[in-house]
């Protein structure tokens, strides 16, 4: 069954039209743009909220970056696999990645070794349901269940997550 994020508001009711942008440095192909915009989009086609791309990295609703180590905000990445990404809930939305993970796009694992590679959209529908206020669920098939196994993908949301998110929103 799903859970909320402790201690955290979903986004408010006036704010359904939420933006997002890639930290600048990052110079981010559109290959990879396009994996976060199809992990928001499955969100949006179950809830009433649109994402939509912005250039303004500091006027973002959400801020996504990769980063490698300690980067300020006292939780630092491990290096390749351990922690691969984390996001903090509104009103800040930000999603970080671990710059080191052996990422893979599309779940094509066939110049990676299965062991040590992870699916970059898996993981961002999983964070961006953390970015809607979602906790963790106990169903397996849940894309909020906690853990995922390395060289695999899972990018369906379950009908735990659409019910989870739809009591949000
Ligand atoms: N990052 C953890 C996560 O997003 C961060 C975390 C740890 C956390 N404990 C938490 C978040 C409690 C909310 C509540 O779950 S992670 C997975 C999964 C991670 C893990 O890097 O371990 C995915 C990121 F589910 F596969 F294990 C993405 Cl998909
Ligand atoms: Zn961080
Ligand atoms: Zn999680």
């Amino acid at each position: 069954h799903y859970s909320f994020f402790p201690n955290t508001p979903p986004w408010p009711r006036g704010r359904r039209d939420l933006t997002y942008a890639f930290l600048p440095r990052n110079q981010l192909s559109d290959l990879v743009r396009g994996v976060f915009s199809r992990a928001f989009e499955r969100w949006s086609e179950v809830t009433p909220l649109t994402f939509t791309e912005t250039s303004s990295f500091s006027s973002a609703d959400i801020r996504i970056g990769f980063y490698s180590g300690d980067h300020n905000d006292g939780e630092p990445f491990d290096g390749v696999l351990g922690t691969l990404a984390h996001a903090f809930a509104p009103p800040v939305g930000r999603f970080h990645l671990d710059e080191q993970e052996n990422w893979i796009i599309d779940g094509d694992f066939t110049n990676a070794s299965p062991l040590s590679a992870v699916d970059l959209e898996s993981v961002a529908v999983h964070e961006i349901g953390h970015l809607l206020g979602l906790g963790h669920s106990s169903v397996e098939d849940a894309i909020m269940y906690p853990t995922i196994s390395s060289g695999t993908r899972k990018v369906e949301l379950s009908s735990d997550d659409v019910l989870g998110v739809q009591e949000l929103y």
